[in-house]
């Protein structure tokens, strides 16, 4: 089974990974099944256990397996995949993928932004902000921990209207009528705290992906900054990237904008 031409060169492993993976594709093995073990494997393609073990090891740091402890090894689910380049909101990306979106509103409180937070807000007197945070669930899994802050001013009622409304970026656009028309983010490794870890559904040091953003409106005025933490078992982010042409200046954005 291993010795055709293409995979001569292989590494035995690389080969027992790529014939899991294959099986994977064919739908031979669907997200959720159990993937025979390191003995099994060993006797079915005739290697030693170590190699089985490796490849079933680095099929798990890339994520197409999850380990559980005592139970064996299990195909993982397809990770959602967020575009980098649109400015969607969860409620949107999740309706788009047809699962179910749903917030559990954590706490809502208005504090007085620190000085950091007032130069990302553009905001001098007054600091008002909301503070706003969600948990984001999609067909009941939780998916995202949101920590969300808004300069008051621009939306005075925003607690009572979120719980009519649900989505925030609903409330900003069909209620106080701001226009979003770009956002800075960032993305970051990070592990769960074990807070984090409990409402995500994760281990406390699950690794996580941590985001910020801050979004605009048509006038150029920062409406949100956020910090979200994500479960990085469920999502990759993809985007497209142009060669700069020669003589073209590359998009940026100023230092000030920069979301840290
Ligand atoms: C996304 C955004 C968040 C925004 C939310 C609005 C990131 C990392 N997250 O989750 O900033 O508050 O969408 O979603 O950018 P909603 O309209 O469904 O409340």
């Amino acid at each position: 089974m291993f010795y055709n031409e293409m995979r001569v060169a292989m590494p035995l492993y690389v080969q027992v990974k790529q014939l899991i993976k294959e099986m994977i594709d064919k739908g031979e093995l669907r997200p959720g099944d159990r993937v025979p073990g390191e003995r099994e494997l060993a006797e079915r393609f005739r290697v030693s256990r170590m190699t089985a073990r490796q490849a079933l090891n680095e099929l798990e740091a890339e994520g197409v397996l999850v380990r559980i402890q005592g139970k064996g090894s299990f195909v993982a689910r397809p990770k959602i995949r967020q575009a980098l380049l649109a400015l969607t909101s969860f409620t949107e990306d999740m309706l788009l993928r047809g699962l179910t979106p749903h917030t559990k509103s954590l706490k809502t409180e208005v504090v007085e932004a620190d000085r950091d937070l007032a130069e990302l807000l553009g905001l001098v007197i007054p600091r008002e902000v909301w503070r706003i945070e969600r948990l984001r669930t999609a067909d009941g899994e939780p998916m995202a921990f949101e920590v969300s802050y808004v300069p008051r001013r621009l939306c005075p009622d925003l607690d009572e209207q979120l719980r009519k409304e649900g989505s925030l970026y609903g409330v900003f656009e069909r209620v106080y009528g701001l226009r979003l028309v770009r956002a800075t983010q960032t993305i970051e490794a990070g592990i769960a705290s074990r807070e984090q870890g409990g409402l995500l559904g994760i281990k406390a040091g699950a690794a996580v992906l941590l985001l910020t953003r801050l979004t605009f409106t048509d006038e150029g005025v920062p409406v949100e900054y956020v910090k979200s933490v994500y479960r990085a078992d469920r999502y990759k982010f993809v985007a497209e990237l142009v060669r700069v042409a020669e003589g073209r200046e590359p998009v940026r954005v100023t230092q000030k904008e920069l979301p840290r």
